[in-house]
């Protein structure tokens, strides 16, 4: 009787050891799971809806994945926590409608350029006063942390006068202009053009030309990841050929 009793706890023993070691072996053979951050509310890049992430940048990195075959977790972020976060190795990498800029090449590794992109000057729809960069002098702007639409109105502040006014995403400087809080704003031209689209009464329009322009890229820290990034490139031409690409941008633009 003992000795079936003994038996018994030393066959759950090696079960459960066995258990242990499969799992092990399992976590291992699947690989690394990356961390990957996207900007939690830049439509129609990433956005959520109904509970679920969607977007250019959500759908373009999880048909990347399949093809290229790795596996990742999304981290929607503010965007100015991003780059912090990939160059303290907090994140593996990000797709957060992020352009390439020689400042930002100098911490980060980029992929190729997966979106031509841009910054626009956005006031309230009923606004006559602002007509180009030339009516500035003066004016309160709204950016968001760390953008290139805020490095340009901090470069831009002694020049016109500025008054500059910081917060953490998109929607917070939608609403400033909208509420009168700010003459204007600078976001991304896709970005905006996606807000007048889907929202009639956004009480927004883009005025004058484009401030600059810009290329999306997905970035690792400088010379980190290696692996991650020829597997980006890789399934980013694998789906370029295969019209994944296309089929994405089209749900989005136009
Ligand atoms: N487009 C912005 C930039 O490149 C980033 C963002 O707002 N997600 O600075």
């Amino acid at each position: 009787m003992k000795k079936t009793k003994l038996l018994k706890m030393a066959m759950a023993i090696v079960t459960l050891g066995t258990l242990l070691v499969g799992c092990g072996a399992k976590d291992s053979s699947e690989g690394t799971k990356y961390l990957i951050a996207t900007d939690s509310k830049y439509a129609p890049f990433s956005f959520e809806e109904n509970g679920n992430y969607k977007g250019i940048d959500v759908e373009i990195l999880a048909e990347v994945a399949k093809a290229a075959g790795f596996e990742y977790e999304l981290k929607p972020m503010d965007f100015g926590a991003i780059i912090p976060a990939i160059k303290s190795n907090q994140i593996d990498a990000a797709i957060a409608g992020m352009g390439i800029t020689d400042e930002r090449k100098e911490s980060l590794d980029f992929s190729e350029p997966y979106f031509e992109s841009g910054l626009s000057m956005v006031i309230k729809g009923d606004n006559t006063e602002i007509n180009g960069v030339e009516d500035l002098n003066g004016k309160t702007v709204a950016v968001k942390k760390g953008t290139a639409g805020e490095k340009w109105a901090l470069d831009n502040e002694k020049n016109y006068n500025l008054k500059v006014k910081h917060f953490e995403d998109s929607p917070s400087i939608f609403l400033e202009v909208q509420g009168r809080n700010s003459d204007f704003l600078l976001d991304d031209y896709p970005v905006i053009a996606y807000k007048v689209k889907v929202d009639a009464n956004n009480e927004l329009k883009i005025v004058g030309d484009k401030v600059t322009t810009s290329n999306y890229g997905f970035a690792v820290n400088k010379g980190k990841n290696t692996e991650l990034m020829s597997k980006f490139q890789a399934g980013l031409k694998t789906i370029k050929e295969n019209g994944k690409y296309d089929e994405i941008l089209s749900k989005y633009i136009k």
